[in-house]
């Protein structure tokens, strides 16, 4: 190397180990896993109980080509929350069985058109399996097992068709010669590394729930050979696709944690290979030479160190900065971080909408400029999972809360409004203002249902945190967990919440809290933002910030200088009352299509209103000079609506539209 170089070199290489604080020293957040933490909430309790019997069920009829889907040909057609669409006069299809090409690929057909469906519905079984696993981890289910091992059983015979244990049921039925993209194929269509990726996180989730190794044994022979063709032999293929960086980790976490698994598998386990390709296929991005360009849309316009903003589909986005954050969470290299930590502040202080959606143009289904939030938005399902997968990544990278704030938004909003009150109907675009919103009872591309699966199957995961002997509350969802602390063992800790009330009682098994700190998350909604970095606020801010208002209980508390509350030596409960008296919300001035609208808020949901709920007033409606309460339950909807107290308005948590009319027209934005 000469002068002129080396002294550049040498000053960056100081910088990063010198100025730049070593990202080890932060906290990195361990989660409990899904079966450690029960679910003892009055609005989590039963949407997920009817998830586990009612929509996993249903997810897997529909792929298996068991269902009838109506479609409706009368006008008068009206819809019901427990029969789904129902029209006097129908037309039947069947869905088809998706499985049916997996048993194709392994009789043996090749190249002769064979394939149902999209190229990445491999992947959305897989997502499926991913999702299923996380329940069954947490409720048993001998019956639900042996179905899922009939689809195991099917993809690793299909996987046998091919020496090197390649497996992507499209290309291979449709267009053989062009696997991996390669020879004049198209990765972005084609999905095969996605797929790839989504088998790859549904055999860790299946061993972990069930120790069985069957798919797991599939999945490492299918990365140790993207291993040694891409990475391996410095191939530039990269996911069309993003999922399988995430994937690839999960698989790298795995074996590192469980030395001796590789034992009772027939297939060598290179653990350091997987983290190697999620990394290849990270730091390939941008840099396309040799292949075709993914663009933008799937994150392959510039190299991740110098991307500014979060650009193309959202889908894919979200999903890759998960990847990169997995990345600077597993090598400790703090470029991967602040490459993630810009992204993130560009997504949530720029491009989120109220309700924790990402994704605001339909074309391409994909981000749109800063501050272009319209009320009519795209909004798809799996770009806010993408989002909120992405902040809990960041939580766990940097500790804290902030991310957990935008987390929270997702799950009481954009996450519960994509099923239906009966199980079976979903959404896929969320747009925030709507005339005719209808649930569909299954879609051309259903990848939204099995990521709500995957999502959903997670989530008891997501409440609580241990970093050391420091716990961390993160949700506000009624459960009962058991953490294990280092140097302590087991602990128990339980809340109890009420969000009509806004009182969260929170319970540390009391012998062991003289060892432990605990930290509460206190929401950005208490401090006078709705979401973090301040596109939306109350307006006007009525309260103090929770700070000073909050009562400290429970021996004292003090602030840490975040937005968790840190309290030590406890000896009694901890009682928080969270101000859940509805807010009125307005965006930042930036955003030129919300200007001069409002949306309504209690706690962490966001409110809407339906025109069935408001017909008097539907055509003006204007949510100023009107005082809000919070009612009785809805009768129908089970839920706490807000009313104005002239009765002229009533409002609904935004995750209960559509679920009592077709053609539902609804605003959370209004005058
Ligand atoms: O490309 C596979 C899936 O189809 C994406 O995740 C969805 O956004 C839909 O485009
Ligand atoms: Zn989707």
């Amino acid at each position: 190397m000469t002068k002129r170089l080396l002294i550049p070199f040498i000053l960056s290489f100081l910088h990063s180990f010198i100025f730049s604080p070593s990202l080890s020293a932060k906290p990195k957040m361990q989660y409990p896993a899904p079966n450690r933490v029960k679910i003892t909430d009055k609005m989590w309790s039963p949407i997920l109980e009817r998830t586990r019997t009612v929509t996993i069920p249903d997810v897997l009829d529909k792929f298996e080509g068991r269902h009838i889907d109506r479609i409706e040909k009368d006008d008068d057609a009206f819809w019901s929350p427990d029969r789904g669409r129902v029209a006097k006069e129908t037309s039947e299809s069947r869905t088809h069985n998706t499985l049916r090409n997996f048993e194709l690929v392994a009789e043996g057909h090749v190249a002769d058109g064979g394939h149902f469906g999209f190229p990445w519905f491999d992947g959305l079984i897989y997502e499926t399996i991913t999702g299923i696993a996380d329940y069954l981890l947490q409720f048993p289910d001998k019956v639900m097992e042996a179905r899922l091992d009939e689809y195991i059983r099917r993809i690793a015979a299909a996987q046998k068709a091919d020496a090197n244990g390649y497996i992507n049921t499209y290309t291979t039925l449709q267009e053989n010669n062009h696997r991996w993209g390669e020879n004049g194929g198209n990765l972005r269509w084609q999905h095969d590394v996605y797929n790839s990726g989504a088998l790859v996180e549904a055999g860790v989730h299946y061993y972990k729930a069930t120790g069985k190794t069957q798919l797991l044994e599939v999945a490492t022979r299918l990365a140790n050979y993207m291993y040694d063709y891409m990475a391996g032999a410095n191939h530039n293929v990269v996911p069309g696709h993003a999922l399988p960086e995430d994937a690839l980790i999960q698989l790298y976490h795995l074996y590192k944690s469980e030395p001796k698994l590789a034992e009772k598998l027939s297939v060598p386990v290179p653990a350091e290979h997987y983290l190697a390709l999620a990394k290849f296929w990270i730091d390939q991005r941008g840099h396309t030479e040799g292949r075709r360009p993914l663009e933008a849309y799937a994150q392959d316009a510039e190299p991740v160190f110098e991307a500014k903003t979060i650009e193309g589909h959202a889908v894919r986005a979200t999903l890759f900065w998960t990847g990169v954050t997995d990345v600077a969470l597993a090598t400790d290299d703090r470029r991967y971080a602040d490459a993630s930590t810009r992204i993130w502040e560009n997504m949530v202080g720029r491009r989120m909408f109220i309700t924790g959606g990402v994704g605001a143009i339909h074309e391409d289904e994909k981000f749109g400029p800063d501050y272009f939030l319209p009320t009519g938005a795209y909004l798809e399902t799996c770009a806010a999972i993408g989002a909120g997968l992405f902040s809990w990544r960041m939580n766990e990278l940097t500790g804290e809360a902030k991310y957990m704030d935008v987390l929270e938004r997702i799950v009481f909003n954009s996450i519960p409004t994509a099923v239906s009150m009966d199980g079976k109907n979903y959404t896929y675009q969320n747009p925030l203002n709507a005339d005719k919103m209808n649930r569909w009872p299954w879609h051309d591309c259903p990848c939204c249902p099995p990521m709500l699966l995957k999502f959903t199957g997670l989530l008891p995961s997501m409440i609580y945190a241990v970093s050391g002997r420091d716990i961390y509350v993160n949700l506000f969802i009624g459960s009962t967990a058991n953490l294990q602390v280092p140097g302590v063992g087991e602990v128990e800790i339980s809340q109890q919440v009420d969000w009509n009330t806004g009182e969260v009682v929170i319970r540390l098994q009391s012998e062991k809290a003289k060892k432990l700190r605990l930290h509460v998350r206190i929401p950005c909604w208490e401090s006078g933002e709705e979401l973090p970095l301040g596109l939306y606020t109350p307006s006007p801010f009525r309260g103090s910030p929770c700070r000073e208002r909050l009562p400290l209980k429970g021996d004292g508390g003090s602030w840490n200088g975040g937005s968790y509350r840190t309290y030590k030596n406890l000896t009694n409960d901890i009682r928080l009352n969270f101000d859940v008296s509805p807010r009125i919300v307005k965006a930042d001035d930036n955003v030129e299509q919300l200007r001069g609208l409002r949306s309504l808020a209690s706690g962490p949901f966001v409110y809407c209103m339906e025109k069935t709920d408001n017909e008097t007033i539907w055509d003006n409606l204007n949510l100023s000079g009107r005082t809000y309460i919070l009612d009785a339950e809805h009768p129908i909807l089970g839920v706490t609506p807000l009313r104005s107290t002239d009765g002229q308005i009533t409002a609904i948590p935004f995750y209960m539209i559509a679920n009592r009319c077709q053609d539902t027209a609804y605003r959370v934005w209004t005058k």
